[in-house]
């Protein structure tokens, strides 16, 4: 998968993807990320990519024809299956969104800034628009991360058996289970006997009744469909 971000602040994007999974990810060849500052696009001497709104009013509007051709040269490298805008007024992220992302190819995201881009980019270009929560960040490239972080994990070969995802919170619709690790005695904080019983159907069973406890205490709301 080759992601390209578009981005007013890319030193916020250098470091998310160069530790861990991710990196492991681009190491094999599996994802890779290009993150582009819009200020190459920028108009003029001073690299201009924001004007103030029409109608007034505070804050600046990034400008309709720097993102157009930033897309558009962009678009003339690649074929993007979906152009993504980042905002917090977009489709709330989640695992469904996350899994059904990570099958394409080729992603374009563009990160908002300021009070926006132009609405004139959002109607002719992009084609998907997503907010990771209701709260306000001071732009989109945080959650940019958050959205790469989430599908690149998901990109066939990037986890193996110990990592997997099938076993993730949200990936079956409720939260994981409870995990312990050695020592078995630490002070007297015990682990769970079932757990060191050695019998795998048990086991599974009593993750699986510690997963749905934990989903009807916290996460009701994951039950009802
Ligand atoms: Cl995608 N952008 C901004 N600026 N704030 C957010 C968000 C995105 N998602 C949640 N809050």
């Amino acid at each position: 998968m080759h992601i390209d971000i578009l981005s007013a602040v890319p030193d916020l994007l250098i470091s998310p993807f160069q530790h861990s999974i991710l990196k492991r990810a681009e190491t094999k060849g599996l994802l890779r990320v290009d993150v582009h500052d819009i200020r190459k696009w920028g108009i003029g001497k001073a690299r201009q990519i924001d004007d103030y709104q029409f109608g007034g009013g505070a804050g600046m509007v990034m400008m309709v024809e720097v993102l157009t051709n930033a897309i558009e040269e962009l678009s003339a490298q690649r074929k993007y299956d979906e152009i993504i805008f980042l905002t917090p007024d977009g489709e709330t992220l989640n695992q469904g969104i996350a899994n059904h992302l990570s099958l394409k190819g080729n992603l374009l995201m563009i990160c908002g800034h300021y009070k926006g881009i132009d609405e004139r980019i959002r109607e002719q270009f992009v084609t998907r628009e997503i907010s990771i929560g209701d709260y306000v960040l001071s732009g989109g490239e945080l959650a940019a991360a958050v959205l790469v972080d989430s599908i690149g994990r998901l990109l066939p070969g990037v986890l193996n058996n110990e990592t997997s995802a099938l076993f993730d919170s949200h990936q079956d619709g409720i939260l994981a289970p409870p995990v312990y690790t050695r020592p078995r005695n630490f002070r007297d904080w015990e682990v769970p006997e079932i757990l060191l019983s050695g019998n795998d159907r048990a086991i599974e069973e009593w993750r699986d009744e510690k997963a749905l406890e934990r989903t009807k205490s916290r996460r009701p709301d994951l039950l009802k469909d």
